[in-house]
């Protein structure tokens, strides 16, 4: 056997159902945990999951750069809060956002049309990044600030149709730690749950935006804030 190629379950991925949902996991889940040639390219782990597959890179920067990111972006982005409809009820986004692209007009999700900013240095070479682990040709990026456990990012799937079939999404983390659920639309028992760290990167591929859901729960931890970024492609 190759030394260098240890299976093993991570730590992270957990089943938050019960003890025999985790033992159903295990046995559907495979994580191979690689030890990197270079850190900034090879996975911490990926799954294959039914109709979607993960990677997670979780030093993609080092704490230095992921710190720069952070404070950059908490300062620098022009961060609104908007008003969602849900059920013929307005609410407050319960996080800020901000949509940049340069090619865009405009992009329509969750009922909100919103028209992106320009991309900036720091957010052109987050793309660029992108570009060690995966080719894509995203052209846009959707921002998250959830500034405490209060803020949070409900169950939905990022299959809005400009985004095409089966889109690839890249997501990186800066700031806290946040838990990231997953539930399969019609397989009750394949859920998951991720933590995501500062300065890691997720990619969403496969089929999983037609077919899994997602979400950032509330928490009553004392939280510090947290940025998401998504890179999406919209046709
Ligand atoms: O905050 C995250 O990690 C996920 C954000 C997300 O799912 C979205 O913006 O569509
Ligand atoms: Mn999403």
């Amino acid at each position: 056997m190759n030394p260098k190629l240890i299976f093993s379950v991570p730590p992270l991925v957990d089943s938050f159902v019960n003890h025999f949902q985790r033992q159903a996991d295990l046995k559907n889940i495979f994580i191979f945990l690689r030890m990197p040639k270079n850190a900034s390219i090879s996975p911490e782990w990926q799954v294959d999951l039914p109709d979607a597959h993960l990677s997670y890179y979780r030093n993609i920067f080092p704490k230095i750069e992921a710190d720069h990111y952070f404070n950059h972006l908490l300062e620098q982005i022009p961060w609104q809060q908007d008003d969602v409809k849900v059920f013929g009820n307005v609410y407050a986004q319960p996080r800020l956002t901000s949509l940049h692209s340069n090619s865009l007009k405009t992009y329509t999700y969750s009922g909100l049309t919103l028209l992106p900013h320009p991309m900036t240095q720091e957010l052109t070479a987050l793309l660029d990044r992108i570009k060690t682990v995966s080719d894509h040709d995203f052209n846009c990026v959707l921002l998250n600030l959830y500034r405490d456990g209060a803020d949070s990012n409900g169950w939905h799937a990022d299959n809005e149709k400009e985004l095409g079939k089966h889109p690839q999404i890249a997501s990186y983390s800066f700031g806290a730690s946040r838990f990231f659920h997953f539930k399969h639309r019609k397989i009750k028992e394949q859920r998951l749950k991720i933590e995501l760290h500062h300065g890691s990167l997720l990619m969403m591929e496969g089929a999983m935006q037609e077919h899994w859901l997602h979400q950032i729960p509330k928490t009553k931890k004392p939280m510090e804030p947290r940025i998401n970024l998504t890179f999406r492609k919209i046709i």
